[in-house]
């Protein structure tokens, strides 16, 4: 694989890395691919000040306008879809497909975003008061800051991207200091559709920034960025979100999840196991949708569980460049030792693993690379409430739908979940008032891969922020509320009288 041909093909050339400080390793075999340049955090002023300025432009040029550049981005996405998919295998190390389904799931929001572009729709609403109309109505509101996390390199910062720029707001991205190139690639990439849109679109409407906490730090707590999406972990998020609180910003936060499947006595068990092998292992674990917790009702675990452990042995694992490879390595040997933690703590309370240890090692001694485990726990402890990003699969006993509900929502985060079951009854209940508490709930398929189509994110640990689909735009403008009398009287709300 030659590494320097494809950054080429992207547009990455020496002076985009000259003077690099960041070293970005592959997880594939641990080898260094290049070292990326950094910014200081003292500069972040400078680039604000740039993106306060674009957003004096962008914000006037209408909005269909605005949404033809997004247009010409899912274009030039479509021409790199290749490049752009082994690059995020190279820098994440996800499969090729899946490198490949996130820069589809690219394209996907750009031509949402498009479409989005001539539908900011506010409302009219109906006054109180005679001679006066009010409506609500959806402007531009600034530079938005996105902080990205490395197990989703460029798909997030498109949701966030693609959505802000139809708004009529200029971007920041701060990518993860673990996926930078990937960062550039996508720069480049908009840089393209820009040099094809024209003289409308205002120097630094998008820019890239890489660096550590403190660049972060900058960036959050400046005044001039009015909205900061966060995806990352709840350890993040409790640093940014009330940085960004205590200056009156918007946050959304996309953090961790702790995803569950139940299996009722109804499902369809061959279904069953393969949405389980796709989101528990893919990405080999590492999601934030992924499946870590597993519900199945008393009358099928014997069924289900050792065909998940045979399904579990045949995953074959290496090299995610290579075809037929269904799971690639862990990022990094600090999450390959989190996992092993995270195994031995289940295995204190008295679970039974099965899988876990590390592979390959021979070939990839500096790629971490694992099989993924099942561990069968006794009762829902700790460590199954708490998210390690790695593909460990608890799995429990139920015997009552309203039990597994329970415990499915007894864990600190809210982010998707999901029921196999072909009773209506159940999945009507899975889904009510009464049902699951996570932002995204499924019937008959896995809790990772949605589609772009939704509003994603979820509650409680997770955050509370919803990016992507449905209205999760309204996030990313200033909503005014706008009364006007066409009369000649002035009558105040409530009927108040106040002559003077
Ligand atoms: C993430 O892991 O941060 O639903 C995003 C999914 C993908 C997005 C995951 N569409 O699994």
């Amino acid at each position: 694989m030659n590494y320097a041909e494809i950054l080429t093909r992207l547009g990455i050339g020496e002076a985009d890395l000259a003077g690099g400080s960041l070293a970005v390793r592959t997880p594939i075999d641990g080898s260094e691919i290049a070292k990326v340049p950094e910014l200081a955090p003292e500069k972040m002023a400078d680039v604000i000040a740039t993106s306060k300025a674009a957003f004096k432009k962008w914000r006037m040029v209408p909005a269909p306008r605005r949404g033809e550049l997004v247009r010409l981005l899912g274009e030039e996405l479509r021409a790199a879809k290749d490049d752009l998919g082994q690059l995020v295998t190279l820098e994440a190390g996800k499969i090729f497909q899946e490198g490949l389904g996130e820069v589809q799931e690219m394209i996907d929001i750009c031509d949402f975003a498009v479409g989005l572009s001539r539908q900011l729709y506010g409302l009219t609403i109906a006054s109180e008061r005679p001679g006066h109309r009010m409506q609500e109505t959806w402007h531009p509101i600034g530079p938005v800051g996105i902080i990205s996390a490395f197990n989703f390199p460029v798909a997030v910062w498109s949701w966030n991207a693609a959505l802000a720029l139809v708004c009529g707001n200029p971007v920041i991205w701060k990518p993860s200091e673990k996926t930078p190139l990937t960062a550039l690639a996508c720069q480049k990439i908009l840089e393209k559709a820009i040099a094809r849109f024209g003289d409308d679109a205002p120097a630094g409407l998008s820019q890239v920034v890489i660096g550590g906490a403190a660049l972060g730090e900058a960036l959050v707590t400046s005044e001039d960025v009015p909205v900061i999406s966060a995806t990352g972990s709840t350890r993040m998020g409790r640093i940014v979100g009330p940085k960004v609180a205590e200056r009156f910003g918007r946050s959304i936060l996309e953090l961790g999840g702790n995803n569950a499947m139940i299996v009722s006595p109804t499902a369809d068990l061959e279904m069953a196991v393969r949405a389980i092998v796709f989101s528990a292992v893919g990405t080999a674990g590492q999601r934030c949708t992924t499946l870590r917790r597993l519900f199945v009702h008393d009358s099928v675990y014997d069924q289900l569980i050792p065909r998940l452990v045979k399904a579990y042995a045949g995953v074959p694992a290496g090299n995610p460049l290579e075809q037929g490879v269904l799971m690639g390595p862990l990022i990094d040997s600090d999450s390959f030792d989190r996992m092993q933690g995270s195994l031995a703590a289940a295995k204190e309370t008295g679970a039974t693993v099965h899988g876990g240890a590390r592979q390959l090692e021979d070939k990839f001694p500096n790629g971490y690379y694992v099989t993924p485990a099942i561990v069968e726990m006794k009762s829902q402890e700790q460590v199954m409430k708490d998210e390690t990003f790695a593909p460990i699969l608890y799995v429990m006993r139920y015997s009552d739908l309203d039990d597994a509900i329970d415990m499915q929502n007894d864990v600190p985060q809210g982010l998707s979940s999901c029921i196999f079951s072909t009773d209506v009854r159940e999945t009507e209940a899975f889904l009510s008032d009464a049902g699951s508490d996570c932002g995204i709930a499924n019937v008959n398929i896995g809790p990772s891969g949605a589609e772009i189509g939704g509003a994603f994110g979820g509650e409680k640990e997770t955050g509370g922020g919803r990016e992507s689909g449905s209205d999760a735009w309204k996030a990313y403008m200033r909503r005014a509320t706008n009364t006007i009398n066409y009369s000649r009287e002035l009558p105040l709300a409530q009927g108040i009288k106040f002559d003077i």
